[in-house]
Order: C-alpha cells, then sequence, then structure tokens
C-alpha cells in the first residue's frame, strides 16, 4: 500500500529538509541547517543513549575540527581533545617514531566519536531546538526525482506511519542505511574494492603504552594501537576474514599484542579487560554520483573506507559541511537574486566530495600495502614493503608527501 494512503496515519507534516541517520554526517547537517534557521528533522532509528556510546572512530583531522569550530560545534572538542603530533611504526624490532607535526606544523586530534555525537546532540536538540525522532523504524523514501519528495516511518511508541513532506532528503544513514537503496538504479555505481583481509577490533579498559598511534608490521600479521583516553585503549589484529571472535581469547588477544608491536626498549604494553571484541572484514565502497534528484548522500551511506587510515569519520564531517551549506545557500537565498550562486553548492556537491574521497580510498590501499604486506608471506613483498616503511625515515619528500596524505592536508583535492 502507499504509505501515503494508508488509514487513521497522522496529517502529513511539511519541513524543509529530512535527515536520515543521526551520526557525525547527520547531526552535522542538521546542526548547520539549524544554525541557519532551516526547519528540518532527523530521523535515528536507535535511541539518543545508544548512539551517544556507541564506540568507533577516535582520530579527527585538524581541518575537521577547524570546520567544525568554525560552526558553533567544536568548543568541547577543543577543550578535552587529545592533540597528537606523531606516530610509530615499529619493524624490524626496533621503535620508528614519525613526527609528523615537526615536519608539517600540523597535528591530529583524538576524541572518541562518542563524545563528539553527545556533542552534535546536545546542541542540535537542546541548544538549537532541532526536532530529532529516535527509535523509529521502516524508513522510506519517495520521489526524489521530483519537486515534492518525501519520508515515511513508523513511530516506534505509537506504532502509527508518519509522512514527512520535504523539499530535499539527507541521506546520512551509515553503510547499512536504506537511503542508498532509493536511488535510481540506472543513474549510479558502486565500485568496491576487498581487501581479503580481517581485522580483530578490540576495546581494552586500559591506559594506552605510547603517547601515539602505534603501528606493529610483523610478519605474522599487522598490530595497531590507537590511544582513545587515559582509561580506554583501542587495538586491532590482523587476522583471517570473517575470522570468530570467540577464536581469540583475552589472553591470545594480549600475547599477539605483546609479540606483534614488540621493539627494542619500548614500554610493556598495559593489559586491560577487553570491552568490544568483534571481526571487521576490510573492504571500501564508493557511490557514484552522491546524489539523485532532491537526495543526497553524505558518510558511509555514500562511501566505506575500512579504518586502515582512520578516514571514514573526516569524510562523513567533509561532506556533512559542503552538503549543509549547500542547502543552506539554496534554501535561504532569495530565488530571484543569483540563481547560479544560490544552487552551485548542490549541483557541485558529488563532485566536491568524491575527490577528498578518492584521495582518502587511494592512500588507504597505500597503508594497507604497507600494513600487510610483511604478512604475505612473500619474500618479494616483505622487501617492498619494508623499503617503502625506511624510505619515510631517509627521505624527507616522501616523509612529507606522507605526513600530507595521514593528515588531510593537501591545498586541493
Ligand atoms: P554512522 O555513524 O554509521 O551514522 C549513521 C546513523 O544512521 C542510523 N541509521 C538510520 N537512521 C534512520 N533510518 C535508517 N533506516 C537508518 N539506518 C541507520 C544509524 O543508527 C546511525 O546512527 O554514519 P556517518 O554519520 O556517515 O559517520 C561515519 C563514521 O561513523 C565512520 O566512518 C567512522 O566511525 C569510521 N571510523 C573512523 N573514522 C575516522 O575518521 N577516524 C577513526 O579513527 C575511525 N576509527 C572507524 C574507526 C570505524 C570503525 N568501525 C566500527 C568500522 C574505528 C572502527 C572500529
Amino acid at each position: 500500500m502507499n504509505p501515503l494512503q494508508r488509514p487513521n496515519a497522522p496529517a502529513p507534516q511539511r519541513v524543509s529538509v529530512v535527515v536520515v541517520g543521526a551520526g557525525p554526517a547527520g547531526l552535522t547537517v542538521g546542526n548547520i541547517l539549524r544554525r541557519a534557521g532551516v526547519d528540518c528533522v532527523v530521523l535515528e532509528t536507535e535511541t539518543r543513549e545508544f548512539i551517544e556510546q556507541r564506540p568507533r572512530a577516535g582520530v579527527i583531522e585538524e581541518w575537521a575540527v577547524r570546520a567544525l569550530e568554525q560552526r558553533g560545534l567544536g568548543e568541547n572538542l577543543l577543550q578535552k581533545a587529545q592533540r597528537h603530533t606523531a606516530c610509530e611504526f615499529r619493524f624490524d624490532g626496533r621503535q620508528h617514531r614519525f613526527s609528523y607535526s615537526e615536519l608539517t606544523g600540523r597535528h591530529h586530534y583524538v576524541y572518541p566519536q562518542p563524545l563528539l555525537v553527545t556533542d552534535l546532540v546536545r546542541e542540535y536538540a537542546d541548544v538549537r531546538g532541532g526536532d530529532i525522532r529516535f527509535g523509529v523504524r521502516d524508513v522510506q523514501v519517495h520521489d526524489v526525482d521530483t519537486d515534492r519528495p518525501s519520508v515515511s516511518y513508523t513511530c516506534l511508541r505509537s506504532g502509527q506511519r508518519q509522512v514527512l513532506h520535504c523539499d530535499f532528503v539527507a541521506g546520512c544513514d551509515g553503510a547499512r542505511g536504506v537511503t542508498r537503496r532509493s536511488l535510481p538504479d540506472d543513474e549510479f555505481r558502486v565500485a568496491r574494492y576487498d581487501y581479503g583481509i580481517g581485522w580483530l577490533s578490540l576495546l581494552a579498559e586500559a591506559p594506552p603504552s605510547s603517547d601515539c598511534v602505534l603501528f606493529g608490521i610483523h610478519e605474522d600479521g599487522f598490530a595497531g594501537q590507537m590511544p582513545r583516553s587515559p582509561e580506554v585503549t583501542r587495538y586491532y589484529l590482523q587476522c583471517p576474514p570473517g575470522d570468530d571472535p570467540a577464536n581469540w581469547s583475552h589472553e591470545r588477544v594480549w600475547a599477539e599484542l605483546r609479540r606483534r608491536l614488540a621493539a627494542e626498549g619500548a614500554p610493556e604494553l598495559v593489559e586491560g579487560r577487553l570491552i568490544e571484541k568483534r571481526m571487521l572484514d576490510m573492504h571500501d565502497y564508493v557511490v557514484e554520483p552522491m546524489a539523485s534528484g532532491r537526495l543526497f548522500l553524505a558518510g558511509d551511506a555514500a562511501h566505506l573506507v575500512a579504518p586502515i587510515a582512520a578516514k571514514g569519520m573526516n569524510l562523513a564531517l567533509h561532506d556533512a559541511f559542503l552538503l549543509g551549506d549547500a542547502l543552506v545557500a539554496h534554501l535561504t537565498q532569495d530565488a530571484s537574486s543569483d540563481s547560479a550562486g544560490r544552487d552551485s553548492g548542490l549541483q557541485g556537491y558529488s563532485e566536491a566530495c568524491l575527490r577528498r574521497v578518492w584521495d582518502y580510498q587511494e592512500f588507504s590501499q597505500w597503508l594497507s600495502d604497507v600494513y600487510h604486506g610483511s604478512a604475505a608471506g612473500e619474500p618479494f613483498r616483505t622487501g617492498t614493503t619494508l623499503a617503502r616503511l625506511r624510505r619515510l625515515f631517509t627521505s624527507r619528500a616522501a616523509a612529507v608527501a606522507f605526513a600530507e596524505q595521514y593528515l588531510g592536508t593537501a591545498e586541493r583535492y
């Protein structure tokens, strides 16, 4: 049945923008719209408590923090986030510290994703008075190829079907969302890449053993340490794709981390309870173009980048800044004034996002070869992997180029 015609449904509502998904992308778009006085509704399948605690990213690039700050969204982050100035590669049994700030004057911020999401929800809902509806079910997007799209959903509490008519839909519902599926089949393509590698992703209730990110390049597989806070540390262990986390006992995890991150003179890893243990099959995809008609995708809904180079949330924020600003320009400027300027942001949105997306995908692939090359069991690949690593410490040009990609600071994308 057409959801717009269901009996006993509440009267349809009208709003300028419906944002589907309250992750970093959707909440940032919502905040930009609210700040400009544009009416919008954010729809989210989970509860507020759930999204404020869901652990994921931690590394945020400096340009993204500045862009949040410019939009009034960076205050807490700037007060509480750690500033990271270096990362460390461990190979050949030694520590190799890579001080990217010394080379470039730029740094990374480490701020756990749940804290950022908490800040963004508070600002959107409690400070800017934004409408956000949690626990929605069966979200469907309609008529995005017309001037009158709509989004329908079932309200968990009342069980009733609700319809929101709008001018635009922002599809920010992540990798498992529904908005991507509303793009007409013949208008877009999905480019996919599978690394054929698994990562056991772990969160430990333990302080990091080093003040920076560690990359352990080992013949038995990659191991990584990503500080999240003084109490919690994220670790990764390369394993066969599809491996079962149950195969990884507490003892096995810590023994393997100690072995793969071992280096002369390095401090002992601090063991702690493992509060998250999940398997990630490393793969990427990119949807091109990221928009059709009145539907604009942002973040993981449009592109997934395996967490190899800590880029996914940064890309989600980049999309959200461009989309939020473009929607504001379109919806708040006088239609008769300068229609080219008013619409250029929306028209160029997909292309502008995809340039950075592809650049970050390429860097993640390159870095994946470095992380995993020694464990391929192929002496030739081991040789070229170690050559790449040594070059970072013997060639200033190679080091500067790496730092630029790692920090996302190219002059143009
Ligand atoms: P999200 O965060 O997945 O948010 C999407 C939201 O949409 C909701 N949703 C729906 N809502 C309404 N209707 C539907 N039908 C819906 N379906 C889903 C979901 O509940 C959710 O709240 O997507 P967004 O906003 O695009 O943000 C993307 C980032 O979350 C993601 O790219 C990062 O977490 C990736 N990532 C990292 N990125 C970084 O930049 N730096 C890092 O250090 C970093 N570390 C990581 C990561 C991802 C990881 N995992 C779990 C894959 C570490 C890990 C382990």
